[in-house]
């Protein structure tokens, strides 16, 4: 049995009077709801630094066995973008012209997405997510992860969180099936592709759905 790791008392943990409480979580759901899903992107470029401190963020997720499954891939180098374009839309044109059930091209026909993505281009960064199943360590041995789906979503999260929180936007794009990224990032097979986030600023003429969220109640229950 490995040995228990020791432990320390909290580090960081800030108590805030219950005003202060009310007003943080009020202001901090007000940022979070202007966030939108942006698909349409300026060729602006994003200070690597900023990229950076969103990565630093998203590492910070909880983790199953505190494995940290995940592996994030920030691309800027336009060859390469032209690359995840190429082999993304020849994989949403089959989805698109008929390898997509009926049912869920209806469910993305009133948002008009297409098999068009040029905006993998356009932006100036795409952070390709991966999921670690398991790693390898320096002797060649395997070590399962747990639980990596949970984890890599929340750490996408608290990226896409952390993006808007800079002054950025950006847009999760699940090309399906996606594993060229494999090939085009140079990553192990061990890693699955999760997401690609589109990161960058939005073009001025920059539009999105008239669409709403649902509300409290119907997204919680409160017993009592
Ligand atoms: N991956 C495709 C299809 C798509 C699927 C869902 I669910 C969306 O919310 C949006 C698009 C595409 O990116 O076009």
């Amino acid at each position: 049995m490995p040995k228990k790791i020791p432990s320390l008392p909290l580090p960081g943990y800030r108590r805030y009077p219950t005003e202060e409480m009310r007003r943080r979580s009020d202001e901090f759901y007000t940022e979070l709801n202007r966030r939108r899903t942006v698909r349409h992107y300026s060729d602006q470029a994003v200070l690597r630094e900023l990229i950076e401190n969103c990565l630093h963020t998203a590492g910070t997720a909880p983790s199953g066995a505190n494995r940290q499954p995940w592996h994030f891939v920030a691309v800027s180098d336009p060859e390469i973008k032209k690359q995840i374009r190429a082999a993304a839309e020849e994989e949403e044109r089959a989805f698109y012209g008929g390898r997509a059930p009926d049912d869920w091209l209806a469910a993305l026909a009133p948002l008009g997405t297409d098999a068009d993505k040029s905006f993998l281009e356009t932006a100036p960064y795409l952070i390709a997510i991966f999921a670690q199943s398991h790693s390898v360590k320096s002797s060649g041995d395997k070590e399962k992860n747990y639980y990596v789906q949970e984890s890599v979503g929340i750490a996408t999260g608290m990226l896409i969180t952390a993006i808007h929180h800079a002054g950025l936007v950006s847009l999760t794009h699940t090309p399906s099936p996606m594993r060229f990224l494999n090939k085009v990032l140079g990553r192990p097979p061990s890693e699955r592709p999760f997401l690609l986030l589109v990161v960058g600023f939005p073009a001025e003429d920059a539009t999105v759905p008239d669409i709403s969220r649902k509300s409290l109640s119907e997204i919680s229950t409160f017993l009592p």
